[in-house]
């Protein structure tokens, strides 16, 4: 019993080394340590560059025709709170294959829709 409670102990020590080093890391990333859904004010459609809201984080109320180069190929997930349906395409100016974001949706994008968007039209559905 000795022997496996230095383990645990042992094995909790690296843990919290591991979690220390992982948090020193992250600190030379501003903005990534700092993305969360919690950055999407009511209103906006945001987006995020990683899965849950991680990421670069960005937000629009406005159509966009081309994304540019940090976003565009390069969502992956998204919370619309404009109040409206966005519709997010893969192709420039609302072409290729689109998706119907539904009002207070949050989530991670799913199948072909990952990291391939490049229009977003607000207050609009497919
Ligand atoms: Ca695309």
């Amino acid at each position: 019993m000795q022997v496996s409670m230095r383990r645990i102990a042992a094995l909790s020590a690296a843990l919290l080394s591991a979690t220390a080093i992982g948090t020193t890391a992250l600190a030379g990333s501003a903005s990534a340590a700092a993305s969360s859904y919690s950055q999407c004010g009511s209103g906006k459609f945001c987006v995020w560059t990683e899965a849950d809201g991680g990421g670069t984080y960005r937000y629009t109320t406005e159509d966009i025709k081309q994304l540019g180069s940090v976003l565009d190929n390069n969502i992956e997930s998204i919370w619309n709170r404009t109040g409206s349906n966005v519709a997010i395409y893969t192709g420039a100016n609302f072409t290729d294959r689109c998706s119907t974001i539904g009002s207070g949706t949050k989530r991670n994008l799913a199948g072909t829709a990952v990291n391939s968007v490049t229009s977003i039209d607000v207050n609009a559905a497919c």
